[in-house]
């Protein structure tokens, strides 16, 4: 540290005094901060009151930019002596001698010792509960630090405009863990720019656990920045997310999920492409925090893209083998698809969209129909790759553990009704069922009314310019309708009811129930999501699994003939009854084996042509 460069013993020896009044003052600050916050893991916060936060949040501001440094020891900057700096000791020390090092630390796993049984059945239960290791989340400082993992690039001096608008961070927690919530707030508080945070509303979606009720108030009491709402009822993420979204003031809203943990720099980026234009929408690149012990781990979130298949399920894709190439890997870049919890979105472009489907139930799909319709409606989506946000991938799903209903069928069919326009058959292939079933999933009557008023493109152009990377969902012979058999002829319909568990030849009635079945992306013989299955020569039905197997068919164009794959047999009618199916070998020239069919006719041309250049 170099304070001065004295020129007379005079000014030199009262400099030094000064200096060591200041540090002295400095030194029995931190002490007394020391006692009370043992090394910042928040366990006396509500002692210090205002405090604590305030003169907390500069020391992890300036951790994070100098996350390089020494494990233990933080330089930092004293706020009442500008010339004049101390050392924090960031450490637990000969506080707990269980953990001589502060669990967790700059990302680094939390090591338990699993030989002690008590413990290691607190942990089981976090596993069970949380989908994650509590107890290691717990052992964790709510501050703990986190290193700067951004390429040079994205921070490099000027790297954003200065004058970028603030937003509200929206953040639903349903049952959350005490120490994953708060975390996931300091986090903001500590790693942000303060003007860009104009509040963090918490939504809590009708949670029952004790600590997230009266504890937390008083906990974020202190911190006016942060303002608790409580749903009136359960409302599912999804609602859950237009409710807190809905109260805001910003012209930029931020969502993050409950349980992240953000690094430095992560929302400068998220918002400089909102300010800079109201139809984009930006996703941070999401880091892993290990769910079993809590490690950053930062290797891999860079190299993938969200995307998803035709079950309209989300997952993560090689960037590699996105059609669009950047000369700069660290631009923001076009993404076909959001995982869903974590981004940052116009409030006028959400509300232009229609906010969320108010018929989604709880959770899912939500990520793909906002998807869709930025890029139909006018704007697009894109990754960041200088915002980078931890996140706990989750053992299973916490949030959904008792809901009975189906509901990603549901919301999947509501979207592809909405948005998808004749594509929508792919998904409705996929449920076998002949078009949108409205006593069972709704009137989308607004919906639709949204997507005429927002004036969007046909989804085929989403197809084109967002994803021409999506699979080409027509298996060769994909048919949708009535199967006859060439033997009996079209007045004859291959019959499935539930009722007696019937499978065979029945006379057609044109009710599009019992006989209408779809050859579907994933191979399937497919009546209402109940399946044909090759359970050996003979033939049964079960409920649809999408995992081939028995339940994979191929029509042969040519011949007519329909193939188990994994028998290598044909479905052929019995001639002894002219009603029961079985399977034999293949023999072209049966007329038993062959069926007649409608095929599906749709424009897949620009997907064909992405998957030969790549
Ligand atoms: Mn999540």
């Amino acid at each position: 540290m170099r304070v001065h460069t004295p020129r007379t013993m005079r000014t030199n020896g009262f400099r030094k005094s000064f200096v060591l009044g200041v540090s002295v003052f400095v030194l029995l600050v931190y002490l007394f901060l020391n006692e009370y916050y043992h090394g910042g893991r928040g366990r006396f916060a509500d002692v210090l009151g205002n405090v604590a936060p305030l003169w907390m949040r500069n020391r992890t501001m300036a951790d994070a930019v100098d996350s390089e440094g020494g494990k233990n020891d933080v330089n930092t900057t004293a706020p009442t002596a500008s010339a004049t700096s101390y050392t924090f000791v960031y450490t637990t020390i000969g506080l707990d001698p269980q953990y001589p090092e502060p669990p967790g630390d700059l990302g680094t796993e939390v090591k338990i010792d699993t030989n002690d049984t008590e413990v290691s059945a607190m942990i089981q239960d976090g596993l069970i509960n949380q989908g994650l290791n509590q107890y290691a989340s717990d052992l964790m400082s709510v501050r703990r630090r986190l290193k700067d993992v951004r390429d040079p690039w994205c921070r490099e001096p000027g790297r954003y405009p200065t004058d970028l608008p603030a937003t509200s961070v929206v953040i639903i927690f349903y049952n959350e863990a005490w120490s994953v919530l708060v975390r996931t707030v300091h986090s903001i508080l500590d790693r942000s720019p303060a003007n860009l945070v104009r509040e963090i509303v918490l939504v809590d979606d009708f949670s029952n656990l004790p600590h997230l009720k009266t504890q937390l108030e008083e906990y974020f009491a202190s911190i006016p920045k942060v303002r608790i709402m409580r749903a009136p009822k359960r409302l599912g993420l999804i609602r859950a997310r237009m409710f807190g979204g809905k109260s805001t003031k910003t012209d930029i809203i931020t969502y993050l999920d409950a349980h992240v943990e953000v690094t430095v720099g992560w929302l400068e980026a998220l918002i400089a492409p909102v300010a800079k234009n109201s139809t984009t929408i930006t996703i941070p690149t999401i880091d892993w925090i290990d769910e079993n012990n809590m490690k950053h781990r930062i290797e891999h979130a860079p190299t993938y893209v969200g995307a998803y298949d035709w079950d309209l399920n989300f997952g993560w894709w090689g960037r590699w083998s996105m059609k669009k190439k950047y000369e700069n890997k660290m631009e923001p870049f076009d993404t076909p698809a959001m995982a869903g919890g974590l981004f940052t979105i116009s409030r006028s472009f959400f509300e232009r969209l229609g906010w969320y489907d108010e018929g989604f139930d709880i959770y899912g799909i939500e990520n793909i129909e906002l998807s869709m319709k930025s890029w139909m409606c006018g704007g697009k989506m894109v990754t960041v790759p200088c915002s980078r946000v931890a996140h706990i991938q989750k053992m299973g799903h916490p949030y959904l553990a008792k809901e009975s209903k189906d509901v990603v069928r549901s919301n999947s069919i509501r979207l592809a009704e909405v948005w998808m326009d004749e594509y929508k058959g792919i998904i409705f292939d996929i449920y076998g069922i002949p078009h949108y079933l409205e006593e069972e999933f709704g009137s989308v009557a607004t919906r639709k009314a949204v997507r005429e008023a927002a004036n969007c493109r046909p989804f085929q152009y989403y197809l084109e310019n967002a994803f021409p990377e999506m699979h080409n969902p027509l298996v060769p012979g994909a048919f949708r309708g009535e199967m006859h058999n060439v033997a009996l002829g079209n007045a004859s319909c291959l019959t499935y009811r539930v009722e007696g568990n019937f499978l065979g030849m029945a006379p057609c009635d044109g009710l599009q129930k019992t006989q209408y079945w779809t050859h579907n992306y994933y191979q399937e013989l497919n009546n209402y999501k109940n399946c044909i299955d090759a359970v050996s020569e003979r033939v049964e039905v079960y409920g649809c699994h999408r995992s081939r197997g028995n339940q994979a068919w191929e029509y042969m164009v040519n011949t007519q003939q329909i193939r188990s794959v994994k028998r290598d047999t044909c479905l052929t009618l019995e001639s002894r009854t002219n009603v029961t199916v079985t399977l034999v070998p293949c023999d072209a020239s049966k007329p038993e084996q062959k069926w007649s069919v409608n095929f599906i006719e749709l424009d897949v041309s620009m997907l064909i042509e992405a998957q030969k250049k790549t």
